[in-house]
C-alpha cells in the first residue's frame, strides 16, 4: 500500500464540489487515511509550492491557493501516487480525459480543481507539511 497527498483546491470546495470529489475518491477504492479543512495563508502556500518558485506562475498559484478554504488529504491505495495522478487528469482540464476530476470540475490550467503529489519524494515532502503523525493512524 503507497499514500500520497492530495488537494481539493479553493476553486473546487467554493464551487460546492468537495462532496463529490470524497465520494468519487472512494469509488475509486482510495482510503482516506487523513483529511481537513484548511485556508491556507500566503506564507503557506509559497512553503508548499516553494519547488515552483521560480516559476512565472509562482504569485498567481500561490494568490489562488490562499484565496479560499481548500481539502486537504491523505490517500491510500495501491500504486496511490500513480493512481490518483490518473484519476485527476492532465495539468490543463481542457486536455484532461473525459472522466477525470479536472475535466469535470477544473476551469483552467490554475484553477484546476485539485493537486496531487508527482512522485514518492513529493508525497514525503506533502504529507507531513500538513499532518502530524498522530492524525493518520
Ligand atoms: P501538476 O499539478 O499537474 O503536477 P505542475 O506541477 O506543472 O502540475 O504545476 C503545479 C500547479 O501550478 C498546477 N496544479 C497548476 O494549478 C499550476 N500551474 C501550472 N502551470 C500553470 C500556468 N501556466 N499558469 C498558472 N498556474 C499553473
Amino acid at each position: 500500500m503507497e499514500k500520497t497527498f492530495a488537494i481539493i483546491k479553493p476553486d473546487a470546495f467554493a464551487a460546492g464540489h468537495a462532496g463529490k470529489i470524497i465520494s468519487r475518491i472512494y469509488e475509486e477504492g482510495f482510503r482516506i487515511v487523513g483529511l481537513k479543512k484548511l485556508f491556507l495563508s500566503k506564507k503557506e502556500a509559497e512553503g508548499f509550492y516553494a519547488v515552483h518558485r521560480e516559476r512565472p506562475f509562482f504569485g498567481e498559484l500561490t494568490d489562488f491557493m490562499s484565496s479560499g478554504p481548500c481539502v486537504v488529504m491523505v490517500l491510500e491505495a495501491e500504486d496511490a501516487i500513480r493512481k490518483w495522478r490518473d484519476f485527476m487528469g492532465a495539468t490543463n482540464p481542457a486536455d484532461a480525459a473525459p472522466g477525470t476530476l479536472r475535466k469535470d470540475f477544473g476551469t483552467s490550467i490554475g484553477e484546476n480543481a485539485t493537486h496531487g503529489s508527482d512522485a514518492p519524494e513529493t508525497a514525503a515532502f506533502e504529507i507531513p507539511y500538513f499532518f502530524a503523525g498522530l492524525e493518520l493512524l
